[in-house]
């Protein structure tokens, strides 16, 4: 089976393995079907069980290709993609929301236990199960309820276009904590609660106060498995890859990516051309390797950018194709890669960009200071991802919306003095390994315990 390519599973996977407990999660495929008990539960091997909500055509295109990729999503990265607002799908987003809660309730949570609601497509569950529950519970009896938001919350003024910010927020306001990666996201959430529902906050304990409870609203930022990645003699896996896509330069530079208009992959492409036009001497040894997996096929922004990613590839192959021996300038993988081989791409890499428009945190960016070990590559990372307030000072920082400027650090960081790529390198090592995505989910429920 295929590992889906997502942010959320690469973090809270780890958790899960470490704390065991009830995974609740919509189905992925036919081979789900197949593969639960008549609950709707698959007790893998991993020392948690899954229990699969299967949702029908409907439910998929007014939830999740809908409202919440189709308006949340969109709103909430300031990346120029207009969100979609259609009635019929918030009402299935608030009906899949429901099912999610009834799940959670089905599984009698107490006082003991922590439910770890996550992301935007399930906003309103944390206060459908907090009511649910309280028929039945006393306060004091209830579990802890955290939501975490795995994507940027932006400004009150930009929240304020969803016509159902003011359901959207009390339904979030069901959690005993709110998380996201960055205190400016925070700031962000806490304005918005003040500016549009006039709720009290109490600016330095970071709490809001709703239905007669204080809400607590923390920078928890993720971060990644060191487990998932394997050290591995990377020169010979780096003649591997070389061969199998055709490459002969001496340098390689990598992004990886779902392919998605908010990571910027266009705009990375443009960068890249303007360093192979003004910099031919840098360009003529060095291939990007552009891992891109389509996703979200059902809207047509994401097909669009498809079709625009194939034009920018032929054209930049067409005119920089200087000699015929010469390695492509660009490959494309869309195949989705197991983490061998990730962590395989990572380490024979010279250079990793990272450049989205706008993105929570951004692994990948981690994922790439965790692989490099000895080896001393250079990180070039949007100032517009949450992993740049943790990385800023080492990595090498762009604007993605700046071709020139973003052309010029390309060459900077290809040209940086080998000691200053391996102390930058070190540190962002560091910084990695002193939080994983282990330590993420252990300050979720510290908070939680916390409450009592
Ligand atoms: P994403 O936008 O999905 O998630 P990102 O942080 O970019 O997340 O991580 C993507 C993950 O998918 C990484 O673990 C990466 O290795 C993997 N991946 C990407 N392309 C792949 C491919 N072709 N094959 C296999 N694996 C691939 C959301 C937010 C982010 C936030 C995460 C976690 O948008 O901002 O960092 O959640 O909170």
């Amino acid at each position: 089976m295929t590992r889906p390519v997502s942010g959320l599973l690469s973090a809270v996977e780890p958790v899960m393995q470490e704390y065991g407990g009830t995974w609740i999660a919509r189905s992925c495929g036919n081979a789900d079907i197949e593969a639960v008990d008549e609950n709707g539960i698959w007790q893998g091997p991993s020392g948690f069980r899954l229990k699969r909500l299967f949702f029908n055509q409907n439910e998929l295109d007014g939830h999740t290709h809908g409202f919440s990729n189709g308006a949340l999503w969109p709103l909430c990265h300031i990346a120029y993609q207009k969100p979609e607002f259609r009635r019929s799908s918030w009402r299935t987003y608030q009906a899949v929301n429901a099912r999610f809660a009834e799940a959670a309730a089905q599984e009698k949570p107490d006082a003991e236990t922590h439910v770890l609601v996550q992301d935007f497509h399930l906003a309103l569950t944390p206060a459908l199960l907090r009511r649910r529950l309280e028929t039945g519970l006393e306060r004091k009896d209830l579990p802890g309820i955290a939501l975490f938001w795995h994507i940027p919350w932006p400004p009150a003024d930009v929240m304020a276009r969803c016509p159902w910010i003011g359901e959207l927020i009390e339904g979030m306001l069901g959690s005993d904590l709110v998380g996201f990666h960055t205190q400016e996201d925070c700031d962000h959430f806490l304005a918005t609660c003040a500016q549009l529902l006039g709720l009290p906050i109490r600016e330095s304990a970071h709490t809001v106060r709703w239905d007669g409870r204080d809400i607590r609203v923390r920078p928890i930022p993720v971060s990644i498995a060191p487990a998932h990645f394997e050290r591995l003699e990377w020169s010979e896996k780096s003649k591997f890859w070389k061969q199998r896509l055709g490459i002969e330069s001496r340098r390689i530079a990598l992004a990886v990516d779902r392919m998605d208009p908010t990571k910027g992959i266009l705009e990375r492409l443009a960068a890249y051309e303007l360093l192979l036009e003004r910099r031919p001497s840098l360009g003529a040894d060095l291939t990007l390797v552009q891992v891109a997996t389509p996703c979200r096929t059902e809207l047509a922004e994401y097909r669009r950018l498809s079709q625009e990613l194939a034009s920018a590839l032929e054209r930049i192959r067409t005119r920089h194709r200087l000699r015929p021996e010469r390695s492509p300038p660009v490959v494309l993988i869309q195949e989705p890669q197991d983490w061998r081989s990730l962590s395989e791409l990572y380490q024979m890499s010279d250079l990793c960009i990272a450049s989205p428009l706008h993105d929570g945190m951004n692994l990948v960016a981690k994922e790439y200071a965790w692989c490099q070990g000895h080896h001393q590559g250079a990180l070039v990372l949007s100032r517009f991802a949450g992993a740049s307030r943790e990385f800023g000072r080492d990595a090498w920082m762009v604007n993605p919306h700046d071709p020139d400027g973003f052309a010029e650090v390309l060459a900077e960081a290809l040209e940086a003095p080998e000691a200053e790529r391996e102390a930058r390198m070190s540190r962002l090592r560091r910084t990695v390994t002193e939080r994983t995505a282990l330590d993420w989910g252990n300050q979720i429920i510290r908070e939680l315990e916390d409450r009592l």
